[in-house]
């Protein structure tokens, strides 16, 4: 559904940004603000009627789920498909039905000066919640978060538990983000009654279920809502801009302070927006590229408000990281300075809890990438978990923040109703994610029929519309067509491509993969003269199966195919070549298919996290290449690399 509404232009870093109404700042506890997790066991069942709307006409959302019927113990964040037994729940299309009773502390409901919001970070894929049978709050799209203001339900309630209900429907449509169709099969000699199937054009598992935090969280009636903040560079100067929306109170003062790490406040505002000047700012540098990266400063935001019952604050921390990024025709320049992408591509996978956010996983999966020596990851093929991009700002992992817009290759997916949900999730994705400084640029789409005619009105509307959201980012997003057939790219900043020589094409001539990677960059840049990222490249592997010569689904045949790559890729990477991001991170569930054998097995780690052979030669590569572009001043980047070295013999 639409989340927000325009509301006004406002001047920012020079150009104008977009500004949308209603905040999504992440919940935080400070001293205006508290937070309950209901991460745990929740109620659960599935609507396996025929229509799968048994749910709706007994309105299960108005008396507790056990009352109506059987239910699971359901562990949330999770995806619902992979912790039971029963195949029929783990390939199950429709509406599954979650209710979780909470206590709510008595202050919070009695206290007409708190506001309490339900916030639920994910949902795959549309969602209805209801609070004690209330309607309180409906979203379309998995991946983003949404929110309700539930304080009036509680405050008529007070005192008693709470009952959250959420019901999620996973089917996919032409027109959902990411796109999908159902089948039904109607031979009645070959299928059942009433048999249906989902298909979808992308090449992962569609988990689905509440696979990130819900919380409750207050704020005062009078609340900061939204905080936006731009940095520059003006020589050793960090400049600040920020922008505050307040919502509840029409007379206010705000005061804002900018602390360093060791808690020294080195600039402070006033007003709903202005510039923090910083002397000798320290800059967010991505990791490896100096003895420091990934300095964060802290900024404060105090809201006083003047109320009948006297003075009201809140206060929210944002960490701000002040670095700029600009592209050339053939260089992402971060500081000023070139950088390289030397990453990998990722996916929201792993066992049992499928898409499901987990600590664990994250913590193991960031020190992966620093032990490989990765700057950089997309985040294929849509908007991962807040708290990723949080880690990202912290250790200086640069991302390419990616949409949902994964499989849009039907004509239908490129109408109107599909343009104007696109345009809502950039919405969504901006606002979400705007303050973050590992975010570099937006990518609105991977591997999209772009050689289709409509194509090329749908990606000049999108790509202008995150412009118009963010001036300070570039744009761009992920083909796989010819360069002269894509309607889309002349409306990027940076050409990324994806290829698999000798993999779908020419399989097991790993002797064809140089030439024609080459060919390929050359085309494009003959073209565009913008810079290329390969965003893609990669081959399967099965853990544990060796050929040599290589072939296909050894680790040796993945090993080479990576090796090919990089001759290519060394050729043009002081060029126009800007990056190299893996196909995959780790191996990932997808559809059962004749291509895939129990998922995809591109990764480098398995799906356990164990590297596959092409870990270490990535390795190898990665920490070679940081070491040859690091700034010639910083000698400290070579112990940094000695430190890792160190690190991996003991
Ligand atoms: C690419 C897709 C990616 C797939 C990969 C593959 O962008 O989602 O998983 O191919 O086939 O085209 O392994």
């Amino acid at each position: 559904m639409a989340c927000w509404l325009w509301v006004a232009w406002v001047a920012a870093l020079g150009s104008r940004a977009l500004v949308l109404a209603g905040g999504m700042l992440y919940p935080q506890e400070t001293p205006s603000r508290e937070r309950k997790d209901l991460s745990g066991l929740w109620d659960f069942r599935a609507d396996f009627s025929e229509d799968r709307n048994q749910g709706f006409r007994e309105r299960w959302y108005q008396s507790p789920l056990r009352e109506t019927g059987p239910v699971l113990d359901m562990p949330v964040p999770a995806s619902f498909n992979d912790v039971g037994q029963d195949a029929k729940l783990q390939n199950f299309i429709g509406w599954v039905w979650y209710e979780r009773q909470v206590m709510v502390p008595q202050s919070w409901a009695r206290d007409p000066g708190t506001r309490v919001m339900l916030r639920i970070g994910s949902a795959h894929y549309y969602a209805i919640v209801w609070v004690n049978g209330v309607h309180v709050a409906e979203h379309e799209g998995g991946h983003l978060p949404f929110e309700a203001d539930i304080s009036r339900l509680l405050r008529s309630d007070a005192g008693e538990p709470c009952r959250v209900t959420v019901a999620i429907n996973n089917t996919l449509t032409p027109h959902t983000l990411p796109p999908g169709q159902i089948e039904y099969k109607t031979d009645r000699l070959r299928y059942p009654k009433n048999y249906f199937i989902q298909l979808t054009h992308f090449d992962f598992f569609n988990y689905a279920g509440l696979h990130r935090p819900v919380f409750l969280y207050t704020t005062p009636a009078s609340y900061i809502e939204d905080i936006s903040v731009t940095p520059e560079v003006a020589q050793s100067t960090g400049l600040v801009n920020y922008e505050i929306v307040v919502h509840g109170s029409e007379n206010f003062e705000l005061d804002v302070l900018l602390w360093d790490k060791e808690g020294r406040a080195v600039a402070k505002g006033t007003g709903a927006r202005g510039q923090l000047q910083v002397p000798d700012a320290q800059l967010w540098w991505p990791y490896l590229m100096h003895e420091q990266p990934a300095y964060l400063y802290s900024l404060e935001v105090t809201l006083v408000v003047q109320t009948g019952a006297g003075t009201v604050s809140d206060v929210y921390t944002l960490p701000v990281g002040i670095r700029t990024v600009t592209v050339t025709h053939n260089q992402f320049l971060i500081n000023g300075k070139p950088f390289y992408f030397h990453g990998v591509n990722k996916h929201e996978d792993s066992d049992i809890r499928g898409k499901g956010f987990d600590w664990a996983l994250l913590v193991k999966d960031f020190n992966l990438l620093r032990w490989l020596g990765a700057n950089s990851f997309r985040t294929s093929h849509y908007p991962y978990a807040e708290e990723v991009m949080q880690l990202c700002d912290r250790y200086g992992i640069v991302v390419i923040d990616e949409a949902p817009g994964v499989g849009i290759v039907q004509w239908e997916s490129f109408g109107n109703i599909s343009l104007n949900h696109h345009l809502e999730v950039m919405e969504e994705l901006v606002q979400r994610d705007k303050n973050h400084p590992s975010v570099v640029m937006w990518s609105v789409a991977n591997e999209p029929a772009s050689w289709l005619p409509p194509a090329a009105y749908y990606f000049k509307t999108l790509i202008a519309h995150t412009k118009a959201l963010d001036p300070t980012r570039p744009v761009t997003f992920v083909s796989n067509s010819r360069p002269e057939a894509d309607n889309g790219a002349p409306y990027v900043d940076v050409i990324c491509i994806n290829s698999y020589y000798s993999w779908y094409h020419d399989s097991g001539h790993l002797e064809v993969i140089q030439l024609q990677v080459s060919t390929t960059f050359e085309n494009w840049n003959q073209l565009y003269q913008k810079p290329i990222i390969q965003s893609e490249y990669g081959a399967d592997a099965i853990p544990g199966f060796h050929q040599d010569p290589p072939k296909m689904f050894s680790e040796e045949y993945q090993k080479v195919v990576l090796q090919q790559y990089h001759l290519a890729l060394d050729q043009k990477r002081k060029d126009y070549v800007i990056g190299e991001l893996i196909w995959n991170f780790a191996d990932f569930m997808t559809d059962q298919s004749v291509m895939r054998v129990m998922g995809n097995k591109k990764g480098i780690f398995t799906r356990q996290r164990q590297p596959k052979g092409s870990a270490f030669l990535l390795r190898e590569r990665y920490w070679r290449i940081a070491n040859e572009t690091r700034h010639p001043h910083l000698a400290m980047i070579t112990q940094c690399v000695e430190n890792q070295l160190f690190y991996s013999l003991n």
